[in-house]
């Protein structure tokens, strides 16, 4: 018998819910960047050692008001994944911002989830920011309380203790894990996982709204002759003003998010990589996939 369950990750948009993921997991599983809803879609990964299995599920961050068309979408898938079964919540707050009508938001669906719930106060590295005090009342509601710092892995390890009291005992034969778990390793079948860092970049390195006009599909991947991975890849924009933009002067921009994402992916797969990445514009591309 082993202990496993599922653990939700539930806060507002840049929190660092997928920091915290990746960082306890110890690889990247998902994307991270300091702007909002980095994240698009919910991302199951799985934590492994010897006193169980931990499987994640990191959201999106939920946005207080979301104006555009992808945001609000976005935010209703979220909402859909909040009512799936788990064995835990993890509820992060983020201590460098204000508590505003956001958080009140984001609390009042927690409150609607009837699991056990722990809160993750993050970011406490940063205490010239500290809006701690602002959290204060919800010791009262929340039994355990844990401030942690996801990016330094500060006073992760007690918050694991606690989250494996909360999991079930079952037999791991008899316990099936979710088909769509995401793995970082690379390999032929690695689509999403390579658009994921590939958008990464574009949130990284472009403007304000830049990147919600963009996402990233990958077409095609293959290991040629030479020893090379091939990889084909389109970023796609809502209109030509972006296209430009992502292209920059004598297409530094489009050079400089390849380059980035290239030396990431063979540093990943420890082999050559050629990566074509092209632009495309096509307005709809936000009510195709989502
Ligand atoms: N100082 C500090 N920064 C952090 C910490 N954890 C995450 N960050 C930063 O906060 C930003 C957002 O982190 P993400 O992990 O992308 O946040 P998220 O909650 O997944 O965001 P969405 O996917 O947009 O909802 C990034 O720039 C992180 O580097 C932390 O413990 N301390
Ligand atoms: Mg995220």
């Amino acid at each position: 018998m082993i202990k496993i369950g599922k653990v939700l990750l539930v806060g507002r948009a840049n929190v660092g819910k997928s920091t915290f993921v990746n960082n306890v997991i110890g690889q990247k599983v998902a994307i991270t960047s300091p702007k909002p809803q980095t994240t698009r879609f919910s991302i199951r990964a799985l934590y492994e050692e010897e006193r169980g299995k931990i499987i994640f599920v990191d959201t999106p961050g939920i946005v207080g008001k979301a104006k555009d068309y992808l945001s609000k979408r976005i935010n209703e898938k979220t909402l859909q994944i909040l009512n799936e079964s788990v064995d835990l919540v993890l509820y992060m707050v983020d201590a460098t911002r204000k508590r505003d009508f956001e958080e009140s938001k984001v609390l009042g669906l927690v409150r609607k989830i009837n699991r056990p719930k722990i809160l993750v106060i993050n970011k406490i590295d940063d205490p010239g920011k500290s809006f701690l005090p602002q959290y204060k009342f919800l010791e009262e509601e929340f039994k355990d309380v844990f401030q942690i710092s996801a990016i330094n892995n500060m006073h992760v390890k007690p918050l694991l203790d606690k989250i494996f009291e909360y999991l079930p005992e079952k037999n791991i034969d008899s316990e099936e894990l979710p088909p769509d778990l995401v793995y970082p390793i690379i390999n032929l079948d690695s689509k999403i996982f390579l658009g994921e860092l590939i958008r990464e970049k574009i949130f990284l390195m472009m403007g304000e709204e830049i990147p919600y006009t963009t996402t990233v599909m990958v077409d095609q991947i293959a290991e040629r002759k030479n020893g090379i991975t091939y990889i084909k890849a389109r970023i796609l924009t809502t209109n030509d003003r972006y296209k430009g933009m992502l292209i920059g002067k004598e297409g530094r921009k489009i050079k400089e998010i390849g380059s980035y994402a290239r030396k990431e992916i063979a540093l990943a797969i420890n082999k050559k990589v050629f990566l074509d990445l092209n632009i495309e514009v096509d307005a709809h591309w936000q009510e195709m996939y989502y």
